[in-house]
């Protein structure tokens, strides 16, 4: 593997400066700033196919993926061209268009549990929007979560959470009514008796979401029965029981985390995928639930750029793309090839890591054990995560800037592009190794 003498981040380090005087720490997004890893925020110019180029230069197998959205690798020629063809026609109408319901179609036609949908804007908008229906049809106040989910940034959803929230060591922000919070029944992931006690303990919880595979304090898989259990007490319960797919969606599996693992939830959030690239969210699920939502029913939701055309077309061609029957299996196979690499690199190198992985997303965890929930997650080394971040940077492969991010494959990795990815991974443990 070629390694770049010095990785020169000139262009960065002054639009970072720059960029500090006028954005909130210097970003959009708070794990972008690279605190979970130190240095200078790599800014990007391009993206090109498995590719992502920085604005000094530097070309990168790109394992992150705008956080999940871009399975089809950067600038897809058919999700160009669509884009490209409603462009012309117009950039939103705030009224009803024809892709709309194409893309709603689609995606029903891989989610059997979702038999009506409504587009939103972001994954926080969706997750928001079920959690108020779930109040609203079930006239129950509380909600369960699970520490080291992130389901966006809406208040009753900032208590334990992880992503951002947990890079930062923020899990419970400042801002969110301690009234809201006391709705919120945190628990641990993965732990069915914990789920049951709170159903003795509190009458009134109107359902349950959860990541049915946590992405956001880095990958962690439910354990057989875990889902499945949720499905049952939620139903014995008259409580709902929500996945958040948002990154699972079309990930995973074409039908997500509820194909993969059989269960089937009332409601689904969705996003990431199905906007290809655009800003996109959705909430969908029982049509008796749905038609609950304004205008069918009195619950209330709205946004402006809901269902505009440019993110139905990038939606709608990247899943005619991810509905060739071949490609899960190709990208699994990729997945696993990699992940056989980098479990021998573990091995070789001796480090204490763990690799973690479902479908085309994964984690390398930084701990001696595997990782079930967000207490064992904290374990993980950070500071060894921030090296191996810089170490990889270095040859030429962009991660996730924290330990509590998902990586996130595409399918147009060659086998030469996993080649190099586990020859770094390998060379950049062993000098992980030394911190
Ligand atoms: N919280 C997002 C991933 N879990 C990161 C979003 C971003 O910074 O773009």
């Amino acid at each position: 593997m070629r390694v770049r003498a010095k990785l020169v981040l000139d262009r960065s380090k002054k639009l970072y400066q720059e960029a500090q005087k006028h954005l909130v720490g210097g970003v959009n997004s708070p794990v972008r700033a690279f605190k979970g890893v130190g240095g200078t925020p790599i800014f990007m110019a391009r993206g090109k196919g498995a590719y992502v180029i920085d604005v000094d230069g530097n070309r990168y197998i790109d394992l992150v993926g705008s956080w999940g959205p871009l399975i089809l690798g950067h600038v897809p020629l058919d999700v160009l061209n669509q884009v490209r063809r409603v462009l012309r026609k117009g950039f939103t109408f705030g009224a009803p268009s024809p892709l709309e319901s194409e893309l709603a179609q689609a995606v029903k036609k891989a989610y059997p549990s979702i038999e009506k949908i409504r587009f939103v804007s972001s994954g926080t908008e969706a997750t928001l929007s079920a959690l108020r229906l779930a109040r609203g049809a079930t006239g129950k106040k509380r909600i369960i979560k699970f520490e080291g989910c992130y389901h966006g940034h809406g208040d009753s959803f900032l208590v334990s959470a992880g992503s951002g929230a947990a890079t930062l060591g923020l899990p419970d922000s400042p801002g969110v009514p301690e009234e809201f919070a006391a709705l919120t029944i945190n628990l641990p992931y993965n732990d069915l008796h914990a789920v049951e006690e709170a159903f003795k303990r509190f009458q009134d919880i109107s359902g349950v979401i959860v990541e049915p595979v946590v992405g956001n304090m880095g990958v962690v898989p439910p354990k057989p029965g875990f889902l499945k259990g949720l499905r049952d007490i939620t139903r014995q319960h008259q409580a709902l029981l929500i996945f958040d797919e948002v990154m699972t969606g079309f990930r995973v599996a074409h039908g997500g985390a509820q194909e993969l693992y059989g269960v089937q939830p009332d409601l689904t959030t969705l996003g990431k995928i199905i906007g290809g690239g655009m800003p996109v969210g959705a909430y969908g699920g029982r049509a008796d639930l749905m038609s609950q939502v304004a205008p069918e029913g009195p619950i209330y939701q709205a946004g402006t750029l809901s269902g505009n055309p440019v993110a139905m077309a990038a939606g709608l061609a990247t899943l005619k793309d991810l509905s060739e029957p071949k490609l899960y299996q190709e990208l699994e196979e990729k997945a696993a090839y990699l992940e056989e690499g980098i479990r021998r690199a573990i091995q070789k190198t001796g480090v204490d890591a763990v690799y973690q992985r479902v479908g085309s997303m994964a984690t390398l965890f930084f701990c001696g054990h595997g990782v079930e929930n967000y207490t064992q997650a904290k374990d993980a080394n950070r500071q060894k995560y921030a090296k191996f971040f810089w170490a990889m940077a270095q040859r030429g492969v962009y991660l996730p800037p924290s330990q509590f991010e998902a990586f996130f494959l595409s399918t147009v990795l060659t086998q030469d592009h996993l080649k190099k990815i586990v020859r770094a991974v390998q060379e950049s443990l062993s000098e992980t190794q030394l911190v």
